[in-house]
């Protein structure tokens, strides 16, 4: 999609900083960092929320966030949990519509970065 900020950062158009990817999805650091590590997940084709998921995109993107979540543990050995959230339509809190998947790391001290 020509305008979505998220397909210009799959295509490279605006910078980010690369956690992962494949492709099928490409995962990047959130530009507003609610803990150290806040990565974002999304799907490379263009869909607005899950509601657009068929079958194969969900167990394609869905298999990947095992796979994103361990590799920013293991990134630091201070995370000890992660919040995965996916907000789906402006009543649910989703600002960027094209669908994506948060991870947000927890540390011991998270109070710290609030
Ligand atoms: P949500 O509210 O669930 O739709 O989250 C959208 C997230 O996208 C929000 O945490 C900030 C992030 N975001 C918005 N614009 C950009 C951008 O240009 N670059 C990056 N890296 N993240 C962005």
């Amino acid at each position: 999609m020509e305008d979505c900020i998220f397909c210009k950062i799959i295509r490279n158009e605006i910078p980010s900083t690369t956690v992962y990817e494949d492709d099928y999805v490409k995962a990047f650091l959130d530009i507003s960092q609610v803990t150290p590590g806040h990565t974002l997940m999304v799907p490379k084709v263009h869909v607005a929320d899950i509601f657009e998921y068929d079958e194969k995109l969900a167990a394609e993107i869905f298999a990947r966030i095992p796979i994103i979540a361990k590799a920013i543990k293991a990134s630091d050995p201070k995370i000890a949990g992660m919040n995965i959230i996916n907000n789906n339509g402006a009543l649910a809190y989703q600002s960027v519509f094209h669908s994506h998947i948060h991870f947000i790391p927890r540390y011991t001290k998270d109070d710290d970065f609030a």
